[in-house]
């Protein structure tokens, strides 16, 4: 058990100036006792991680002697993860209070924004500009709702400050709307072949463990694809995503081609008739050309053993970046050609407003949010749910909470 972590480790590959330096962990593995060679180049086979050995297996195994703290540590890992799979996930927690940070850069919370200011004035306009500003809808999106407000205030097409809240509601949720495409796995293809891509941190391999929960809980068979081969730990952190869900992880050393661990992956999950495949990049800036192009290589050697793979290409963003998510989004989307996008991290940040920024620039499909750093904080993304959870309707009445 646990011996592939016990395997001596390649060293990391040379990295460009601009990659973030490899963690620690990884240097801790390098110095980890040998117990198996890694697997080497295109043609070796691929590491398969398989979970869940039986109770007799885990009782049988003889207690380490003298163990390596990252061992050690990699190990306790497990082990909560296994307490973890084998225990009900937690009831959700609301979305209102997952992004109340948002709610409140919008002064919805508490009533805010239209106690202080009631009238339907210049006033109320510049202060709601600035909320939705603050709430990183950008000052372009922000200008055109507050023009076409104002227009609408000097028609008297809204009779209080309570009408104009509902009427830029309505404006919000019509903007969202069409792109809350939720992402529906078919009964064919088989495999269905999803690509996640993103810059470094953004959640990508958070989000892939996420959705194995998900589909498993669909009852579809999954198989993950540890394509991040820049960095040791990405894969045994995949790997601890396929033990809490008990998927199977297709593996090779780091430092192999990112495309032929996928490829293997994709040749395995179709000999064993896997419902759905979920491949898993390293991060990578939109604007380092060449790992973008690496990328491009991905989806070309995927679509050499199924022309129609990968079926979903998923960009994944972190929602804090604010503004700097359209960039990445318009490059990804250039680069490879984007079917979906997933904004993570909106628990932890005012910045929920680059959901609406996000539609409006890319008119992609969104498909899921990331709450939450936990299996079941991925929720999918209802238009009508965001909205009234960053600007509840009720707010303004007068209800006394501010
Ligand atoms: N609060 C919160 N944290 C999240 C969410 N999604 C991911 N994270 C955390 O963000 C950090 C980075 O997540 P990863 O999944 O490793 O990101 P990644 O894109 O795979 O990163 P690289 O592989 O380094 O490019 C981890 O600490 C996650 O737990 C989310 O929705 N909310
Ligand atoms: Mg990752």
């Amino acid at each position: 058990m646990l011996d592939w972590f016990r395997r001596k480790k390649e060293p990391a590959p040379a990295q460009p100036a601009s990659e973030a330096p490899v963690a620690p962990i990884v240097e801790a593995a390098a110095a980890a006792p040998a117990a198996e060679p890694e697997p080497q180049g295109m043609d070796a086979a691929a590491v398969e991680h398989v979970p869940s050995e039986t109770a007799a297996e885990l009782a049988a195994a003889p207690a380490p002697v003298e163990v390596d703290p990252f061992l050690d540590a990699w190990a306790r890992a497990f082990d909560e993860v296994r307490a973890e799979a084998a225990a009900a996930p937690p009831p959700p927690r609301s979305l209102s209070e997952t992004l109340a940070a948002t709610a409140t850069a919008l002064g919805s919370s508490r009533g805010g924004l239209l106690q202080r200011n009631p009238k339907l004035d210049e006033d109320l306009l510049e202060e709601l500009e600035t909320a939705l500003i603050q709430a990183d809808l950008g000052v372009a999106l922000a200008g055109e709702l507050i023009a076409d407000l104002r227009a609408r205030i000097k028609k008297r097409e809204f009779a209080d400050a309570q009408g104009l809240w509902q009427a830029l509601r309505a404006d919000l949720l019509a903007l969202v709307q069409p792109h809350a495409q939720p992402l529906e796995i078919p009964p064919a293809p088989r495999p269905f072949v999803i690509l996640t891509v993103g810059v470094n941190g953004a959640g990508k391999t958070t989000t892939i463990g996420k959705l194995a929960m998900r589909f498993r809980q669909q009852g579809l068979s999954v198989m993950l694809a540890a394509g991040d081969t820049f960095r040791a730990a990405a894969v045994e952190q995949l790997k601890l995503w396929g033990e809490r869900n008990q998927v199977q992880v297709i593996a090779q050393g780091s430092g192999s081609d990112s495309a032929s661990v996928i490829f293997d992956a994709l040749q395995a999950a179709t000999a064993r008739g896997v419902d759905v495949l979920i491949a898993d990049t390293a991060g990578r800036l939109h604007t380092q050309s060449h790992l973008m192009a690496e990328l491009a290589k991905v989806k070309r050697v995927l679509g050499k053993i199924e022309a129609s793979a990968p079926h979903e290409t998923l960009l994944v963003i972190d929602g804090g970046t604010g503004q700097n998510a359209l960039n990445q989004a318009r490059q990804f989307h250039q680069a490879v050609g984007l079917s979906g996008i997933v904004v993570t991290k909106l628990d932890g940040t005012a910045k929920g407003g680059v959901v609406f920024a996000l539609c409006r620039e890319l008119k992609l499909p969104l498909r899921f949010i990331g709450v939450g750093e936990k299996r079941e904080d991925l929720r999918e993304f209802v238009a009508e749910d965001y909205v009234d959870a960053i600007l509840p309707a009720e707010v303004g009445a007068g209800s006394g909470q501010g």
